[in-house]
């Protein structure tokens, strides 16, 4: 087979990616390790920054999203007896909205499936080849097992942190920066009403607790665990009481209400940034390049960023031949994705406990500042509504 780009991926990145190609006029294949069921069915994130709702708009793709989404000003930020609302709204003129990943993937499958869009599902022993000439191409294996090839003008590794894009680039020619945290998050979701109308980022001695939603009768709810946590060592009642006491409930008549848990999962924490995100004829984006402790809710949308920038320089280098987007992609994905890596190790470590009194102290001083502050509060509300797509 032969294609413009080929796509190795079909998370968001992929997905938006072969989506903002066709818009302009550039033929893509998706190819998927997993099934398009397994897919679909994968529980991850759930806030949509104010840049990534702009962008799916701009491709017609919101309608779901402003009829089912949730719109939200702000968040809370609260610590033991203390509960403060950011407005991001007031504070940086832009919202955030609740919309599951699993969601804009259904929008982004059902976009594609109705534009006839190719799509590979099920391969395996996906390898990347002459990255660094101008006629790359991938071999796999497909789901009857027959080796196949794919050539293609340029290969878009979307693959997350596991695939194999990163690895194809020589040793040597990239450098990475990691840092893993001494903590993981312990995710469930419940079939009960949001005891809360916007999100509750909460700060406690025994650990970090976050209110999340998928809607107005699903609550998507995590708590700081350590990093080798067994999900099926908690009951549910040990998790609904250590929600309870880390978020306050009780606390000016504030009440978290349980509900039946319908899945549960431990989300180890780790930052990690790939430069440069491009070699050759490959262009890395999403995961692929760089992972972000969810604190900051900015993973799925730094996914979203990267192909922004991405789509519009493949386009015009396989449309015009101008390659001077495509050369400057890496340099001005990566602004933004330590930008995202700075505010989600900020988030982080501010709201986490890690058993040393004096970092308690500084983190209940700087909850103080950030919440009282002008300056501290439009600091993280700028951060955490998003930036600017080409910041
Ligand atoms: P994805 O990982 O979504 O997609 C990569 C795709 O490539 C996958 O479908 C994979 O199967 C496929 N692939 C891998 N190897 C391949 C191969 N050899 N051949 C073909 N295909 C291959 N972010 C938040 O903001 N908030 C959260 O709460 C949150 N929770 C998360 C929970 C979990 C368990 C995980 C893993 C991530 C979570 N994230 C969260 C981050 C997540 O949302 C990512 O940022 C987002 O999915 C990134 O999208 P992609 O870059 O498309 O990568
Ligand atoms: C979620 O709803 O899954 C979510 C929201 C905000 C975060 C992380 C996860 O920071």
């Amino acid at each position: 087979m032969r294609t413009q780009v080929a796509i190795i991926g079909a998370g968001p990145a992929g997905l938006l990616l072969s989506h903002l190609l066709a818009a302009d006029g550039v033929e893509s294949v998706v190819l998927e390790t997993r099934s398009r069921e397994y897919v679909a069915a994968r529980i991850r994130a759930g806030l949509l920054e104010s840049s990534t709702v702009d962008i799916l708009a701009a491709c017609g793709l919101d309608g779901r999203l402003r009829e089912q989404g949730l719109e939200h000003r702000g968040i809370y930020l609260q610590w033991p007896e203390e509960r403060h609302h950011l407005d991001f709204v007031d504070l940086v003129g832009r919202s955030v909205w609740v919309y599951g990943q699993t969601e804009v993937t259904r929008d982004l499958v059902a976009a594609r499936d109705a534009v006839g869009q190719q799509f590979v599902y099920e391969i395996s022993d996906t390898a990347l080849h002459d990255l660094d000439s101008d006629r790359p191409y991938l071999t796999y294996v497909d789901v009857d097992g027959r080796e196949q090839r794919l050539d293609a003008d340029a290969i878009a590794g979307c693959d997350g942190s596991f695939g194999p894009s990163r690895k194809a680039i020589p040793s040597g020619v990239g450098q990475t920066w990691e840092r893993a945290y001494p903590f993981a998050w312990f995710g469930i979701l419940a079939d009960v009403a949001p005891s809360t109308d916007e999100l509750i980022y909460a700060w406690h001695p025994d650990g970090f607790a976050l209110h999340s939603m998928r809607s107005e009768s699903v609550s998507r709810l995590y708590l700081q665990v350590p990093p080798d946590t067994d999900p099926a060592t908690w009951s549910d009642d040990q998790i609904w009481e250590a929600l309870a006491r880390r978020l306050g409930h009780g606390q000016n008549g504030w009440q978290l209400h349980p509900g039946p848990i319908t899945d549960r999962s431990v989300l180890p924490m780790r930052s990690y940034v790939y430069e440069p995100m491009r070699y050759g004829r490959l262009f890395l984006a999403g995961d692929a390049a760089h992972i972000v402790p969810p604190t900051g809710a900015k993973g799925l949308n730094l996914a979203v960023a990267d192909v922004a920038l991405l789509a519009p320089a493949l386009a015009a280098m396989i449309n015009k031949g101008d390659h001077a987007a495509a050369d400057s992609y890496s340099e001005r994905a990566l602004r933004r994705v330590w930008r995202c890596t700075h505010f989600s190790w900020w988030m982080t470590t501010m709201l986490h406990t890690h058993g040393d009194d004096f970092d308690a102290q500084l983190q209940k001083s700087q909850l103080q500042w950030v919440s009282s502050s002008a300056a501290g509060s439009a600091g993280l509300a700028e951060n955490y509504a998003g930036l600017p797509i080409s910041y």
